[in-house]
Parts: structure tokens; C-alpha cells; sequence
């Protein structure tokens, strides 16, 4: 062999070397050491994914209602505009827990399992969270009554009522299987936004420690008692935190969680302080992630009505470009609510926003069903 051959040969033994050690140092697994193959596939992939610095794009409730519609098989505001359906799909569970046959926005459970199929079956995710009424007051999520946790952690007098609650939770996740009877993984997403004061499980009411023995708990629970191994566990803090340390000042510990995510909304016209805001956000997310050996996301974000016509490639783009993280999900397109007021995330055919929402889908980085389809996520 000549000295430049074994030269490069002696190089690319040593990058192989290197690529395994790696590999072997940091595998990446999810939290659940007896997660079902399609999770540990979709956690797999979605790593691969934000290394590439691509992120799947979703949207809450997309394939149940839209702008001005309800429950047109196959239809999507998404797709209206793109011609192609969303790669995410978030759904919601609040009300499960009373026995409601309803979510508290309307949507049949019976429906919900239906479109979590449909999706799961074009080879698209599925995240769900859980605004779940407050198991002490009975009263809704967002009523935050001291003393909530507590009552309900074990030992606590509503312990029996939490318990209960999470059987409905674990029989409907239980009831999601694909065409050859395998469970559909799920981004589990409860407790989220815990940092803001809004909810029973917030920091208004719950300590950090009774937060983390809440989201252990929730988690052996469903993991250990009721045998569910096809969840991945999302983290999901409020925006605005300025460091690490904040923003791990509640986790629950890397045996518990595969996603690190944090919620951001666009309340005001000022759409490049919210880009600067949520790309500072991301980027503490992103590091920690890396280091962790975990999926970044952004769990929950968008701007209500979006009157900004460029904010897709002007604000949302931009913060997102080249950072790691996998997925964002666009909150939901209610429309006009019987509360009498509207809401939408993602433009409807004719709003202001929908030519750049459509430059949006082309940019090379957001994953939108069809290029997620060609990706086989769950092999
Ligand atoms: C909020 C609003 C509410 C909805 C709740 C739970 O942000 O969209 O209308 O009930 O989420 O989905």
C-alpha cells in the first residue's frame, strides 16, 4: 500500500472509531427502557432530524376543525392552503378524566382516536396534552387552589380521584393502535406551562418538589402500573426563562422526560422583539437538549389572527434558523368561540398570511406531512 493510501485508510478507520464511541458513549434511548420499537424509532429519528437542523411543523386539532368548518373528513386548514397536511398532529384530553365523551373544546374522543389514526397512518406524529380539571375543586385547569397537588400526590385525600383519572387517560392512550395492532406513540405533554401561574399544577400553587413528584408520579404510574410504553415524555415549560438553571428549576430528572420544550405566544405588533425572544428561548433549550441527549421542541406557539402578512418568513423562520430542535406546533384554529371571541394560528385560504405561510412550507428546513411520509419516522 502506498504511504497516502494507508495514510487515508489509517483516517477513516479512526473517524469510524470515532463515530462509534459516540455512538456507544451517548446512546440515544428514550426514558422508558421498555418503550415499544415505533417509540424508540420516532425518538431516534426525531434526534437525526434536529441534527440536520430540520423541524416538523404541527398544528392542534388540525384535522377536527378550521376557520369557518367542522368535521369535513380529510379536510385540514393546512392543507386549504399548502396542499399538503401538517407532520405534527396535537391533540387535547381535558375532560377524559370526568368521563366527558367530549374534550372541553368540543372534540368527540370517539373522533380524536379516528384522526390520530388517519395521521399516524400517513407516517405523522402525534403529541397530546392535557388540560385536565382540577381533581381537588373539581373546577377547571385553570383554577389554582393551594394545596391542589398535594391532595392528590400519595397520601393526599384526592389521591383515589387522581388515580381514577389517570386510568381514563391510560385506557384512551392504551385504545390507540395502528393497522397491525401496534400502539401509536404518543409525545405525552401533561402539566405544561408549569412556570406560569395560570394552572393548578403552576407555580402559583406547586412547589418545584411536588411538581417533580407529580410528573414522576404520573409517569411510573402510567409507565409501571398501567404497563404504557409507547410514550415519550414531554417537559414543557411557560416562556422567558433566561437560563438553564431556570428553566430546569422543575425538571423532574432525565429518567423521566425525552423532550425539552417550552410554550411561546405573539401577544403584541412588536413581531421582532418575539422572534429575538423566542430564538433566545430556543437557544437555551437547544443546548441543554444536545447535552442531554434529548428532543428540543417548541410545544406550543403562534400569533392569534396573525395580521402580520410576513410573519411566517419574518419572525418565525428567522428565530428557528439553524437551531436544533424538532418540532413546533401551531396552536389551534378554533375560529370565532362561543366565549365570542377568535382565534386561529395557522392562516385559512384568503387570510393576509397565507402567501408567506406558503413560502413558509417551502423553506428546505420545516417538514410538513409529504417529506415526513418519505422519512419512515417509526422504522
Ligand atoms: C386555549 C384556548 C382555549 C382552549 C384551551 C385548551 O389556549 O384555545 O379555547 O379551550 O386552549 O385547548
Amino acid at each position: 500500500m502506498k504511504r497516502e493510501k494507508m495514510k487515508s485508510v489509517s483516517l477513516i478507520l479512526l473517524a469510524f472509531g470515532l463515530l462509534c464511541f459516540r455512538v456507544n458513549a451517548q446512546p440515544s434511548a428514550p426514558s422508558d427502557k421498555m418503550a415499544s420499537t415505533e417509540t424508540v424509532n420516532l425518538f431516534r429519528n426525531l434526534i437525526k432530524l434536529q441534527q440536520k437542523n430540520k423541524y416538523l411543523i404541527g398544528h392542534q386539532d388540525a384535522l377536527a376543525y378550521g376557520v369557518k368548518w367542522k368535521y369535513q373528513p380529510g379536510r385540514s386548514d393546512v392543507k386549504d392552503v399548502t396542499g399538503d397536511y401538517p407532520a405534527l398532529y396535537g391533540w387535547e384530553l381535558g375532560h377524559l378524566e370526568v368521563g366527558s365523551t367530549v374534550n372541553l373544546d368540543s372534540v368527540p374522543f370517539d373522533k380524536m382516536r379516528g384522526f390520530i389514526r388517519d395521521g399516524y397512518k400517513r407516517g405523522g406524529v402525534i403529541t397530546i396534552s392535557w388540560h385536565g380539571n382540577n381533581p381537588m375543586t373539581g373546577k377547571t385547569a385553570w383554577d389554582p387552589e393551594p394545596g391542589t397537588v398535594t391532595s392528590i400526590l400519595p397520601g393526599g385525600n384526592k389521591h383515589d380521584v387522581f388515580r381514577k383519572q389517570l386510568d381514563k387517560v391510560a385506557a384512551f392512550l392504551l385504545s390507540l393502535k395502528g393497522a397491525r395492532g401496534e400502539y401509536i406513540p404518543v409525545l405525552f405533554r401533561p402539566f405544561h406551562e408549569h412556570t406560569g401561574g395560570w394552572f393548578w399544577w403552576g407555580i402559583k400553587t406547586t412547589s418545584d418538589s411536588e411538581y417533580q413528584k407529580l410528573f414522576r408520579f404520573t409517569v411510573e404510574y402510567l409507565r409501571d402500573v398501567k404497563g404504557l410504553h409507547h410514550l415519550l415524555y414531554v417537559y414543557n415549560t411557560a416562556s422567558g426563562f433566561k437560563n438553564r438553571e431556570e428553566f430546569l428549576k422543575r425538571y423532574p430528572g432525565d429518567e423521566f422526560v425525552d423532550v425539552l420544550s417550552f410554550d411561546a405566544y405573539q401577544f403584541s405588533n412588536q413581531s421582532a422583539d418575539f422572534s429575538t425572544a423566542l430564538k433566545a428561548d430556543l437557544g437555551v433549550v437547544e443546548d441543554l437538549a444536545i447535552a442531554r441527549n434529548k428532543i428540543a421542541a417548541v410545544a406550543e406557539t403562534g400569533y392569534s389572527k396573525i395580521p402580520d402578512a410576513k410573519w411566517w418568513t419574518g419572525t418565525v423562520a428567522p428565530a428557528f434558523r439553524g437551531r436544533q430542535f424538532a418540532f413546533v406546533l401551531f396552536w389551534r384554529n378554533a375560529g370565532h368561540k362561543k366565549d365570542k371571541t377568535t382565534e386561529y394560528y395557522v392562516p385559512y385560504k384568503g387570510q393576509p398570511s397565507e402567501i408567506d405561510f406558503i413560502r413558509f412550507y417551502n423553506l428546505p428546513e420545516t417538514v410538513f406531512q409529504k417529506e415526513l411520509g418519505a422519512m419512515k419516522i417509526y422504522r
